[in-house]
């Protein structure tokens, strides 16, 4: 039998989101191949779900989704005991992890293909490629290995995003529960995750999604965005919507087209865009926006240097002063800014490394003042394997480089650098990353996220009351009382982690 298993490995202790990557590439092969899904983020133990479809014999193809950080820990021993003990299993992955650490994964010998990049046509052919003994040389974003060399075949075109079947929402209901995966979250009682676009125009040299897209972005209309959130709605009754593209706001004209369409279906929404494009949105369709529901977006600021814009290629046209000018830009049309941060780049001197730290941290303070409720995501800067980047070459050269082995990920400071946590680059010293975590903590406690609606108005005020005279003063260190009172009395979690608090 030639049935396919696919994983989608845990991705976090919470907020269960509906496993879009391992549907679609699903949706590629509906009706053509039979398949089951086992979700990580639902099974207590997945090897036992998953050990208990192989012992029937039926299936031939173990398909997982890898994407940086957490779902390695899963994915990595999973495979690898698949391989050992059914080793006839034909192992594929896909995502961001098996895509831009094509080398490690491959090397490995427990994964006999990688899809890097979009799997949508790639993984089909594969499949029949395998089951007619045909060669995969001309299959489009593939690897795997031929007499011990690694073959990379060419990048293929995004597909057309509307040419791409709905989701097989009603086969992953068969396996879990679609009300499973909607979330209580400040958009609503019901909020469902939706991808709209692949890829993005912008190569900026901290992000990893550039190795595989190259500054190519294709994106369903906004009608079919439109008629997909409708079929949601009307099946499942969903009434908040987070856009998980990595860049959802590209055109000003099919998110002003989408907002037309939702205007009337009080449905609120959140996704994620760059500041100079937006920008340049008139107030009209900002004010669009925010009358069909959109509450809050995620911008990536990164930095308030110009210089530092410039060397890591935020590409555009954003500027420190336009970062705090457009804080209070949407602090008219009240839809809340997400900016996201980086601390942490390389730079000649380690003193210089400390200053670029410290004026981020006044400038992020700034930015508050402008706009108080602009929400602050703060990560460390680890490098992404993008070739031939600058950003790579100097930290290569400061003396930093990836894991050559596959399971070297699986160790708590890979781990670590791959949630842009504490990624130990050589550049920096543990002051520098103690000195950026200490300010985060007071930060979150002179004020905590927004999107963390269970926190109580008496709560936010105390937080906010301990915490005010380090954040006023610049004392970040050693901010025990207010880590304590995060963890055992707010239960505080931060968005960079797992997204929204959910429910
Ligand atoms: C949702 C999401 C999450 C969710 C997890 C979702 C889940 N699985 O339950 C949460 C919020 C938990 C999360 C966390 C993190 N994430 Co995340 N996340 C995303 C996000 C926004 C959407 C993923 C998605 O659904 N995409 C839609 C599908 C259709 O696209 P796709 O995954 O690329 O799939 C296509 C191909 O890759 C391929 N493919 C994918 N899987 C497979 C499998 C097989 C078998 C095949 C054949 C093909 C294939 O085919 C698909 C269809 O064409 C992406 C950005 C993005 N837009 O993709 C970031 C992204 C993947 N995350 C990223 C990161 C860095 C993280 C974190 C590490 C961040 C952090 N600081 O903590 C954490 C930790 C990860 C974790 N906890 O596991 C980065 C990865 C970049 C990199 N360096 O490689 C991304 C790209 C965001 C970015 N622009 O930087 N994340
Ligand atoms: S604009 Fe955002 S998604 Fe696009 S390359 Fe830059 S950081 Fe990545």
């Amino acid at each position: 039998m030639n049935k396919i298993i696919f994983f989608n490995p845990r991705s976090g202790r919470f907020n269960h989101r509906v496993p879009i990557s391992v549907l679609q590439i699903a949706a590629s092969v509906q009706g053509k191949y039979e398949y089951v899904i086992v979700d990580g983020n639902m099974e207590k133990d997945p090897w036992k779900k998953i050990e208990g479809y192989l012992q029937t014999n039926e299936f031939k193809f173990f398909a997982s989704t890898v994407m940086p950080g957490p779902q390695t820990k899963q994915a990595i021993p999973i495979t690898k005991k698949i391989k050992l003990k059914y080793p006839e299993l034909i192992i594929i992955w896909g995502g961001y992890f098996a895509s831009n650490h094509y080398q490690a994964v491959i090397n490995s010998g427990f994964v006999d293909y990688i899809i890097y990049g979009p799997g949508d046509k790639a993984f089909p052919h594969l499949l029949d490629a395998v089951l007619n003994n045909k060669s995969a040389d001309e299959i489009e974003n593939l690897v795997f290995k031929k007499d011990d060399k690694i073959i990379k075949t060419r990048k293929g075109e995004i597909p057309d995003q509307d040419q791409l079947p709905r989701l097989p929402y009603q086969t992953l209901n068969k396996f879990y529960p679609i009300k499973n995966y909607f979330g209580k979250t400040f958009l609503g009682t019901k909020t469902f995750a939706y991808h709209s676009s692949m890829g993005c125009p912008f190569t900026c040299a901290f992000c990893g999604i550039v190795p595989i897209f190259n500054a190519r972005w294709k994106a369903k209309s906004a009608v079919n965005v439109y008629n997909d959130i409708k079929y949601l709605k009307e099946n499942y009754g969903i009434n908040g919507i987070e856009f998980f593209d990595n860049n959802f706001f590209v055109s000003e004209k099919r998110v002003a087209e989408l907002s037309r369409l939702l205007l009337d279906e009080k449905i609120s929404w959140w996704g994620e865009g760059r500041i100079d494009t937006m920008d340049k949105y008139s107030d009209e369709t900002l004010q669009l926006m925010k009358d069909a529901g959109c509450k809050m977006i995620f911008f990536g600021a990164e930095s308030g240097s110009d210089e530092l814009l410039t060397k890591i290629d935020k590409g555009g046209t954003q500027t420190g002063t336009q970062i705090k000018n457009f804080a209070a830009r949407m602090k008219k049309f009240g839809i809340i800014p997400e900016y996201s941060f980086i601390l942490g780049f390389p730079a000649e001197t380690p003193e210089k490394v400390m200053k670029q730290i410290d004026d981020d941290i006044n400038f992020i303070k700034e930015v508050k003042e402008i706009n108080p409720d602009t929400e602050i995501i703060i990560y460390v800067f680890s490098p992404v394997p993008t070739e031939k980047s600058e950003l790579l070459n100097q930290s290569e050269d400061l003396g930093f480089k990836f894991p050559q082995k596959l399971e070297d990920w699986l160790e708590p400071e890979w781990e670590k650098f791959d949630t842009h946590r504490n990624p130990l680059t050589p550049w920096l010293t543990k002051e520098m990353v103690d000195k950026i975590h200490n300010f985060e903590t007071v930060l979150n406690g002179y004020a905590p996220t927004v999107s963390d609606y269970k926190l109580t108005v008496m709560q936010r005020k105390i937080i906010k009351w301990i915490s005010s005279l380090r954040y006023k003063k610049n004392i970040f260190s050693f901010p025990y009382e207010i880590k304590m009172l995060q963890k055992f009395w707010l239960r505080y979690r931060q968005p960079e982690f797992e997204g929204f608090y959910m429910e």
